[in-house]
């Protein structure tokens, strides 16, 4: 019979020693898939640490983040989101004011395009993903991978839903938040970030009057928390819940920002995504030096998106700045 010593001195078991991984949104549960469901649909968000995705290879995400964050200040990388402009089409050139975003990361031009789409498309990433959207994985359309980065100047975006203007009524936000979102969407910390500030449980309610004649930047809106990051975690998100970026131009930021939807709702998702311009380069990229579990999980989600965009013609901007 052990004695009160010998439990004592016992090694830690792997829960007790992943304790601390857990952020504490995370009910407890032992389906950490229903667990992280349940997190998003009540709070709006969810972070997920980052031993839960032995996969991710924060070293060479590092390297290739860099050098195409490098390109994309210095011009050669077309892709990009430039300051002080919220939402798309941004323009090919950083400017005067510079950069804060780097798009199309798996676009076959970006040399190291394979390293982000291991990423993008790696099997436990999948697998939390089809859970959260509630479909099958089989049923998964490739989307979004783009990048956040530390911006060239002071820089910070307004209070959004991005899928909600601003003018909508009650009626009308809580008709558009009662609907399935049909995608995942995450960011995933290549370094520690704090940037992202969300109202959890405003994914599930109408603006209160404060939100709605708030200061477009109010910095202390009632209920906000800022969702920290340590470098490899992953936060999936509702995209909207009402939230905005702030950012610090000093600090180091490279935070992988995808998005993953489903057959099951194409036409919802099509301007959302192809208006970032995925359509002109997706169907060309043939996956060929991936491994092939994952090439064809890589092409099925490609076709995918490819049908998207062929069933859903001239989709526009939905373009929020002023
Ligand atoms: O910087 C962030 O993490 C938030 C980005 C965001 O809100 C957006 O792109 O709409």
């Amino acid at each position: 019979m052990a004695t009160a010593t010998e439990t004592s001195t016992a090694p830690p078991t792997f829960a007790e020693n992943h304790m601390n991984d857990v952020p504490s949104s995370l009910p407890s549960t032992s389906n950490p898939y229903q667990a992280a469901r349940e997190a998003l649909d009540r709070d709006g968000f969810v972070v997920l640490p980052a031993s839960l995705f032995p996969t991710f290879d924060l070293a060479s995400l590092r390297d290739a983040a860099s050098t195409l964050t490098a390109s994309a200040r210095s011009g050669k990388w077309p892709y990009i989101r430039t300051l002080p402009k919220q939402f798309p089409p941004w323009p090919s050139k950083p400017g005067e004011h510079g950069i804060w975003g780097v798009q199309h990361l798996m676009h076959p031009l970006n040399p190291s395009h394979a390293t982000f789409a291991r990423s993008y498309f790696d099997a436990e990433l999948l697998k939390y993903v089809s859970v959260l959207i509630g479909c099958s994985e089989e049923d998964l359309t490739m989307e979004l991978y783009n990048m956040l980065v530390r911006p060239d100047g002071e820089f910070a975006l307004r209070w959004h839903r991005d899928d909600i203007p601003p003018e909508a009524s009650d009626v009308e936000e809580l008709e558009r938040l009662g609907k399935p979102g049909f995608h995942a969407q995450w960011n995933l910390a290549l370094y520690d970030d704090a940037s992202l500030v969300v109202v959890p449980g405003s994914h599930k309610r109408a603006r209160t009057s404060f939100e709605r004649s708030a200061d477009p930047y109010e910095p202390n809106m009632p209920g906000q928390l800022v969702v920290k990051l340590q470098a490899g975690e992953v936060a999936f998100y509702n995209n909207n819940i009402l939230h905005r970026g702030v950012y610090d131009p000093t600090k180091e930021r490279m935070t992988l920002h995808g998005s993953i939807g489903t057959t099951l709702g194409s036409s919802e998702r099509a301007r959302n995504v192809l208006q970032h311009g995925v359509g002109a380069w997706a169907k060309e990229y043939d996956f060929e030096d991936f491994e092939p579990a994952m090439r064809e999980r890589a092409r099925a989600m490609r076709e995918a998106l490819v049908e998207m965009g062929k069933s859903s013609g001239e989709v526009g901007f939905y373009s929020k700045d002023e």
